[in-house]
């Protein structure tokens, strides 16, 4: 069966999670990182040298980076539909998805650090602020991209859609004002009717 480890607050886990899911795959998840811990111990190290969750284990295979553990599942269990068989429409999924991680949440980990993580009296606010704008400006571009189209990568609902999913449920449920993102608010209406997204996405944010 297949093994991931990761604490289902995280976004990069939901990815995968998310994945698992609509895919429908068996899958046993422990709950690895944060209050959690495991992550560093020799035993979690030797899977993923990072230290970091998620790993995903199949028959010995052992992968992380949340990307690539989502595309590599979309590949082999969904190839067609979840892993799109046009390469425009998967290179344009890829591009969203690999923005993401090093552009989009790093402009927000300040804002989501601070005002989910951070006691009140404790917060930088200025960091907040500088996050909340920078968010703000990249999220226009996501949303501009959306106009016209119901997935991420146009008609079909596929990996892409997984992987922008979480950091945007992330996002548009921040304590702290927002600008209007019409067409990414109707794609993440669209996303929350399905319900493999409706298991995953339950929590509060922690
Ligand atoms: N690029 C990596 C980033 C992984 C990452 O930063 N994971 C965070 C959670 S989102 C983590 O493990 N933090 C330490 C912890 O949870 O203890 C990926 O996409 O998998």
């Amino acid at each position: 069966m297949l093994k991931l480890w990761g604490r289902l607050n995280s976004l990069n886990v939901q990815k995968v999670v998310l994945a698992l899911e609509e895919i429908g795959l068996p899958y046993e998840r422990i709950d690895a990182g944060l209050q959690f811990g495991h992550n560093k111990t020799p035993e979690y190290l030797a899977k993923n040298p990072m230290g970091l969750v998620p790993t995903l284990e199949e028959d010995g295979f052992v992968l992380w980076e949340s990307n690539a553990i989502t595309r590599y599942l979309c590949a082999k269990y969904a190839p067609g539909t979840l892993y799109y068989d046009d390469l425009r429409a998967r290179a344009d999924a890829e591009r969203w998805m690999d923005w993401q991680g090093p552009t989009l949440n790093n402009a927000l980990v300040p804002a989501f650090y601070n005002l989910v993580r951070v006691a009140e009296d404790k917060r930088d606010m200025a960091a907040v602020e500088t996050s909340r704008v920078k968010t703000i400006e990249l999220m226009a571009m996501f949303d501009a991209h959306l106009k016209g189209r119901d997935f991420v990568a146009g008609g079909q609902f596929g990996f892409g859609d997984i992987g922008m999913l979480p950091i945007i449920h992330r996002w548009l449920n921040m304590p702290c004002t927002l600008a209007p993102v019409p067409h990414a608010q109707a794609w993440y209406q669209r996303l929350m009717q399905r319900p493999a997204c409706q298991r995953v996405l339950t929590l509060p944010l922690s």
